[in-house]
């Protein structure tokens, strides 16, 4: 079974060297996508061993995901893990979030910050989190970490849920997309770190550019989608 990490990572230098050094213990292959960092990720991510696909300009967290999706269907992964690339999720969890999956159990894993007790989120996030949560299983999805950023897909997952939101609300938008395929999503419990490096945007403004993407998502026509997505593909 082909196992892959991706990596979607902006201005990450400082942290993700040892995330793709210990994910690789876990994987066969690491696939990083710098979005227009403007600082060492590509050099440092290749040193690490990483495959590395870079966007010119930033594109965006749910764009960088599309360009994981496609770099892991070339490889032929059958199995991938995405993982944050500032180090805020410990990579010795990687064989816990792959688990579902790789038993089949599961075609989408979260790794979910809401299920040990020792969580550690601070609250005003877990407010945001769960303002989330109800927006998403709104939508449709019935998860308690919309928002993680730790997951692991299947190779039908990873086939039929490309997302076409190029923000933070891919996240929400893939298991919104996923529930409506029939695809069974599973949720196991993982650790998560924060420091004052960990967020890259304000975290109220980034919880409202996540509503209003799902809102936006909620009201538009998706009909011809593959298409529109195959498009948006060929621009990376
Ligand atoms: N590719 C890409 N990755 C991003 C972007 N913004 C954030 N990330 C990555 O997505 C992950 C989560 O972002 P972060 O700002 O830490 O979110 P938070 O921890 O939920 O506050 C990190 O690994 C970031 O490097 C972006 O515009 N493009
Ligand atoms: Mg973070």
């Amino acid at each position: 079974m082909i196992k892959v990490a991706g990596i979607p990572a902006l201005n990450a230098a400082e942290t993700i060297g040892p995330v793709i050094r210990r994910a690789r213990l876990y994987v066969d292959f690491v696939i990083v996508v710098d979005d227009g960092s403007i600082d060492e990720t590509a050099s440092v991510s290749f040193q690490a061993g990483a495959i590395v696909v870079k966007h010119k300009n930033n594109l965006g967290y749910g764009a960088a995901l599309r360009s994981v999706f496609l770099a892991a269907k070339k490889i032929g992964a059958e199995v991938l893990v995405i993982i944050d690339s500032d180090g805020q999720h410990n990579p010795d969890e990687i064989p816990t979030v792959l688990k579902p999956v790789v038993s089949r159990t599961a075609d989408i894993s979260i790794g979910s910050r809401f299920l040990n007790n020792d969580r550690k989120v601070p609250i005003y996030r877990v407010f945001g989190i769960k303002l989330l949560n109800l927006a998403t299983v709104f939508l449709g999805a019935n998860v308690s970490d919309s928002q993680s950023g730790f997951r692991a897909y299947s190779k039908a997952a990873i086939n039929q849920v490309r997302p076409s939101i190029n923000g933070m609300a891919a996240g929400s938008e893939i298991l919104i997309r996923a529930s409506y395929a029939g695809l069974q999503i599973a949720e196991v419990p993982i650790s998560c770190t924060y420091d004052s490096n960990s967020s890259s945007q304000n975290s109220i403004l980034h919880g409202l550019s996540v509503l209003r993407a799902l809102f936006i998502y909620s009201i538009s026509d998706h009909e011809n989608e593959s298409n529109e997505l195959l498009d948006n593909s060929q621009k990376l």
